[in-house]
């Protein structure tokens, strides 16, 4: 395989692969901070960041050194047995985010999925919903992952047309509007299941109060708020959690991604004692949650996200990186938002769509990623230093000009 050319990987791609996406033709090899480097020995600087899941920055040494400390002992136990590694996981995610149950999943999605049925438990059990009626309040263009539970209550026709029959218990109300959510709840409804910004949908920031405001109404309703935290959580906006931003905690916390910092499938649900405690012995599971491995992979993968001060970074370079693309000089530039280091400019619609430009940022130097069109999503990994967003920055209004 070593002869394998740049255009030899992706002729083999798209003949035996399914084409559930369209990558950009660059080949990766080597990843290391912010920067990765293809076949053809050209450096980029990643501003993706694998969606957010390589927060640390690629190849992070001391997560790659607990990944092979941990490999040369044992990988798997499965539930069936206990392990010398989840408890002290257990402990260390506890202490870092106030949690008083933790159910350990490995994609993001399955995550989702877990609060969904304990939720929905939680309905029955303790709120006295009438079993098989719980109702569960979600977002329109929302991104929650591609299971058939999740991709049931999207809006985006993309993620789920063609795939139905699809299950019945969500009713969907757009984000940020509180009369409209207000108005949604019945004596049915056990949750309200949202991304704090909405991620897919193009970096979508709620108005201000709005998440004080659901707060309140879900404990005066006796409703679980569930926060998906999988790509804005673990710093990503420049606070450990992006709840932190409204002033309010979630009953509910689902984080992923950089939860291992990009080493292998880490997901978690962060909850009270109340919601997760409805799980009985056999009602939920996965062979691989909570594997020594993933445990000691995302102990290390939280321990350097702290030590390192990458969530003040976050914030910091976040702040300077927006400056900076507010200030591009572009009559092509619509809009630049985002929090922290989740960012998105958005083009005006007769500027030709983002795709291209993001091709074209690709041979400058710069890897992003379109999103819905006319916008381009900046998440760089959090040790971006101030003299790489200069760099980023410089090659971004070059193209936009
Ligand atoms: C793909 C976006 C990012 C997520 C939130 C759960 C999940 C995700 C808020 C599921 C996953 C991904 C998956 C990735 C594209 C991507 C994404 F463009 F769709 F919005 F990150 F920006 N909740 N997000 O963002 O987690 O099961 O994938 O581990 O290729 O589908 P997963």
């Amino acid at each position: 395989m070593s002869s394998f050319a740049a255009a030899d990987f992706v002729r083999v791609e798209d003949e035996l692969g399914a084409h559930n996406y369209h990558p950009l033709d660059v080949v990766l090899t080597k990843g290391e901070g912010v920067w990765v480097t293809d076949v053809d020995g050209n450096r980029y600087l990643d501003c993706l960041a694998a969606y957010s899941a390589v927060n640390q920055g690629h190849s992070h040494p001391k997560i790659r050194a607990a990944m092979i400390e941990q490999a040369q002992k044992i990988t798997l136990t499965s539930r069936a047995f206990r392990n010398d590694q989840l408890a002290h996981f257990y402990s260390e995610l506890a202490a870092l985010t106030g949690s008083h149950k933790i159910l350990p999943m490995n994609s993001g999605a399955e995550a989702v999925e877990t609060a969904i049925k304990a939720v929905r438990k939680w309905g029955y059990e303790v709120k006295g919903v009438p079993e098989g009626q719980a109702e569960i309040i979600v977002c329109a263009d929302n991104f929650h992952g591609r299971t058939l539970g999740i991709v049931g209550f999207s809006s985006d026709p993309d993620s789920r047309g063609g795939f139905g029959p699809f299950a019945p218990g969500f009713v969907m109300v757009p984000f940020g509007d509180l009369k409209a959510f207000e108005a949604a709840i019945t004596p049915q409804t056990v949750a309200m299941l949202v991304e704090p910004i909405q991620g897919e949908a193009g970096v979508i920031l709620p108005p201000p109060g709005y998440f004080a405001a659901v707060r309140r109404i879900c404990t005066e309703r006796n409703i679980v708020l569930i926060l998906d935290e999988i790509q804005t959580g673990l710093g990503r906006t420049g606070k450990l959690l992006a709840e932190a931003h409204e002033g309010i905690e979630a009953d509910v916390t689902l984080i992923g991604k950089a939860l291992s910092g990009g080493f292998y499938p880490v997901s978690a649900v962060l909850s009270n004692t109340e919601v997760l405690g409805v799980l009985q012995p056999g009602q939920h599971g996965s062979t691989f949650g909570g594997n020594p491995l993933a445990c000691a992979i995302a102990r290390a993968a939280l321990r350097v996200l702290v030590e390192e001060g990458m969530v003040e970074n976050a914030a910091k370079m976040g702040a300077y990186f927006l400056e900076g693309l507010r200030n591009l000089r572009s009559n092509i530039v619509r809009e630049a938002r985002g929090r922290g280091l989740m960012l998105a400019v958005e083009l005006h619609a007769e500027a030709g769509g983002a795709r291209g430009f993001v091709e074209t940022l690709a041979g400058r130097g710069i890897l992003a990623k379109d999103t819905h069109g006319h916008t381009i999503r900046f998440s760089p990994p959090l040790v971006i230093t101030r003299d790489e967003v200069d760099w980023a920055l410089e090659r971004i209004g070059a193209v936009v000009k």
